[in-house]
């Protein structure tokens, strides 16, 4: 494949409402497109490092900087270039997976989509359709919360994931079980907002019949899960600790979690995510698609990976209008609880030209001289 450049592209994505964490509120998206463009196709990647580094080291700016200077003239240097070469071309640089995940991604996209083949058959997919649930923030009090429990499971999604902290645990968790019963799937994630101190805090969780509490502790917190884990009868999901797939061998072969949340860009791109989906797949260990509250760009990816035999848990892939009133591509719609799984070439989505000049605050367009 020869590249003949890589567009940088920052949008600016207003939420329609503002989204609670253990460590912080977001109240837009600044996103990292990256543009691949050959001679035969074009391709997209999303970055989904956020615009300050609170949910992991990565962040918008730094991950534009990183392609700028490293990735990118890293990647021009690579000959017969394709996606499957972009990862070990690109491991000279520590860390900066969710940059390397996003010029991947591209990669990825442009041959698939010169190639005629979708995201979802070349990873693996068998299902059409993908089972959907809807991550909810912190609000500022519990009728508040429940009233979104209620809207979003009228809208259909088939399990409700509430964001938790200290101080916000017990109690929504109580309220949402006393209000919609036992059989909503319901699982709560701190984004590392604990520590083993309180262990005994977190086992109040185990009345409740939760699927699962995602990343309670910090993100290298991997012995300290283990000690947890065998304290609480309701299973441990990793987020933020797992990079990678050998990350996810010594969690699980560690007892540090019984189920993990599959980021892609958290991980380094989707064949990182694959080969973790194998590795769990092989091992009896359930996972589920996380989300970074993807444009429809990034949401097309992620439903594709999601229809690999090994998610047998709903994802946090929610419809656009979860997020926005207007997204970058045809929106992606919630149907008895499933979205469509795209069968078109590549992602199978582009974005709309108008919305994303939009929303577009700055392009950068990066010349990659050498053929590959
Ligand atoms: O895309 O629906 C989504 C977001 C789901 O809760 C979500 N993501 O830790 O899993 C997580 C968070 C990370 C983003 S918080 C701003
Ligand atoms: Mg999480």
């Amino acid at each position: 494949m020869n590249i003949t450049g890589v567009e940088l592209r920052r949008v600016q994505m207003p939420l329609t409402a503002p989204f609670r964490t253990s460590f912080g509120v977001a109240h837009h998206r600044d996103i990292l497109l990256v543009r691949v463009v050959t001679p035969e196709a074009e391709g997209w990647g999303e970055c989904v490092a956020m615009e300050s580094p609170m949910y992991s080291d990565e962040y918008t700016d730094g991950a534009a900087e990183v392609l700028r200077r490293f990735l990118v003239p890293m990647l021009a240097a690579v000959p017969d270039l394709d996606a499957n070469r972009v990862a070990p071309a690109l491991s000279g640089v520590k860390g900066h997976r969710m940059a390397k995940a996003a010029l991947e991604t591209a990669v990825l996209d442009a041959e698939l989509r010169a190639a005629g083949t979708s995201f979802g058959r070349h990873l693996g997919a068998v299902r059409d359709r993908v089972r959907c649930g809807v991550s909810i923030g912190i609000t500022d009090s519990v009728g508040r919360l429940l009233e979104e429990v209620a809207g979003y499971l009228d809208e259909g999604y088939v399990r409700i994931k509430l964001k938790i902290q200290p101080g916000w645990d017990v109690e929504p968790v109580a309220a949402v079980r006393e209000r919609f019963g036992d059989r909503v799937p319901l699982q709560v994630d701190a984004n590392a907002a604990y520590t083993l101190a309180d262990a005994q805090a977190l086992a109040r969780l185990d009345a409740f019949g939760l699927e699962l509490i995602e990343q309670p502790l910090a993100a290298g917190d991997l012995h300290q899960h283990a000690v947890l884990a065998r304290r609480l009868s309701t299973p441990i999901c990793l987020d933020e600790s797992i990079e990678s797939a050998a990350d996810a061998a010594h969690a699980l072969s560690i007892g540090a979690c019984s189920i993990v949340n599959i980021k892609p860009g958290r991980v380094g791109g989707y064949l990182e995510a694959r080969r973790i989906h194998d590795l769990c797949l092989a091992n009896g260990v359930a996972v589920w698609c996380g989300g970074m509250l993807e444009t429809g760009l990034g949401r097309a990816a992620n439903v594709a990976l999601a229809a690999l035999p090994g998610f047998t848990l709903p994802g946090d892939t929610s419809a656009s209008r979860r997020y926005y009133a207007a997204d970058l591509t045809e929106p992606f719609e919630l149907s008895e609880g499933t979205l469509a799984v795209p069968r078109g070439p590549g992602l199978g989505v582009a974005p709309l030209a108008d919305r994303l000049a939009e929303v577009t605050t700055h392009t950068e367009w990066l010349r990659t001289e050498s053929t590959m």
